[in-house]
């Protein structure tokens, strides 16, 4: 099923979301969704709150060199904690839930991440490049944070004057 995925400037995007308890037959049917909710909305990256669902759960499906996504590279993350971060990129984000705006956003070029996947077995993964910034992006938005609270002032400025816009456009 196909879920809704809440845009700025919903409150309740701000949300901290709180840690997965029990990995039942919900939980994996609510994954499902998630992943559904992601590839019809041509998205790399989703967090569980931006269905409006305040769980530290995201899921992220990161393209190959030709730019396809497959499910066997789907990650399911859960409870994620980011240990040993390295280094320092810029990529330029974009989001699910600020459609039509991207902008340069700094982030650790490399991190180790310690996360539950599924069945609440413990995991550990090594990231660097896209999927160390797509880690932080999701993980971000499990604590309220969106890429757009990163801006410098200016462009959190400009952010917001094409942001208004658009809505306005759409109405
Ligand atoms: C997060 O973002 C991310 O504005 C995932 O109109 C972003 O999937 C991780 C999207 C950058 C790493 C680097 C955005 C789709 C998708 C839009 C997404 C849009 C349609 C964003
Ligand atoms: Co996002």
């Amino acid at each position: 099923m196909v879920l809704t995925i809440i845009t700025y400037p919903d409150k309740r995007l701000k949300t901290r979301s709180t840690a997965v308890e029990i990995f039942d037959h919900a939980l994996h049917t609510f994954l499902d969704d998630m992943y559904e909710t992601m590839i019809s909305s041509n998205g790399i990256g989703l967090a569980a709150i931006q269905v409006a669902n305040p769980l530290r759960v995201l899921i992220l499906c990161i393209p190959d060199e030709e730019g396809n996504q497959h499910q066997n590279n789907l990650l399911e993350i859960i409870n994620p904690v980011i240990a040993d971060p390295k280094g320092t990129t810029l990529y330029q984000e974009g989001c699910l839930s600020v459609p039509g705006f991207y902008e340069d956003v700094e982030r650790y070029e490399s991190l180790t991440l310690h996360y539950q996947d599924r069945h609440g077995k413990a995991s550990t993964l090594e990231a660097a490049d896209l999927l160390a910034i797509a880690i932080q992006h999701e993980i971000d938005h499990l604590d309220g944070k969106l890429f757009i609270e990163k801006l410098t002032y200016n462009r959190r400025k400009k952010f917001e004057k094409e942001y208004k816009k658009a809505l306005k456009e759409k109405k």
